[in-house]
């Protein structure tokens, strides 16, 4: 029971929500059998941004990064299961949508790899940084659906 309590973080982009896209990709979580525990709906500071991305700020596209993901909206959310971080990384496909497989979000829904619409953690220790990043302990609730049973053996 304890391996399907891996959490991962996922966020709608800002292109993401303009496009209208968010329930879209909500749909794909829930559909797969993922537990939706935390969501909200903010418009983040470029402080919070540079927080989150702090690994790629000598990268040389690091402020158009943060001023991509501040200029509007986001919908951050974190999604409970088994292997959650990793399959979650693969429904999203490749990090440039020019690579990314037909079938992922990704690769279905968005073409440029400065617009690419959603993030999610790339390891289990990075989805906890950023899960207590956006969200206070109280923000993530643990709960059991009524589906559980037909999700797992
Ligand atoms: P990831 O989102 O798939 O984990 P990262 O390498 O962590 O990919 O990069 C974070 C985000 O930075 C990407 O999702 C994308 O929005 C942006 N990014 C990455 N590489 C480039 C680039 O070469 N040009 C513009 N934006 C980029
Ligand atoms: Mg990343």
């Amino acid at each position: 029971m304890g391996e399907q309590r891996e959490r991962t973080f996922i966020m709608v982009k800002p292109d993401g929500v303009q496009r209208g896209l968010v329930g879209t990709i909500i749909e794909r979580f829930e559909k797969k059998g993922f537990k939706l525990v935390a969501l909200k709906f903010v418009w983040p500071s470029e402080e919070l941004l540079q927080k989150h991305y702090s690994d790629l700020s000598s990268r040389p596209f690091f402020p158009g990064l943060v001023k991509y993901m501040s200029s509007g909206p986001v919908v951050p959310m974190v999604w409970e299961g088994l292997n959650v971080v990793k399959t979650a990384r693969q429904m999203l496909g490749a990090t440039n949508p020019a690579d990314s497989q037909p079938g992922t979000i990704r690769g279905d829904l968005c073409i440029q790899v400065g617009r690419n619409i959603l993030h999610g953690s790339d390891s289990v220790e990075s989805a906890k940084k950023e899960i207590d990043l956006w969200f206070t302990e109280k923000e993530v609730v643990g709960w059991t659906p009524a589906a559980e049973n037909w999700v797992y053996e």
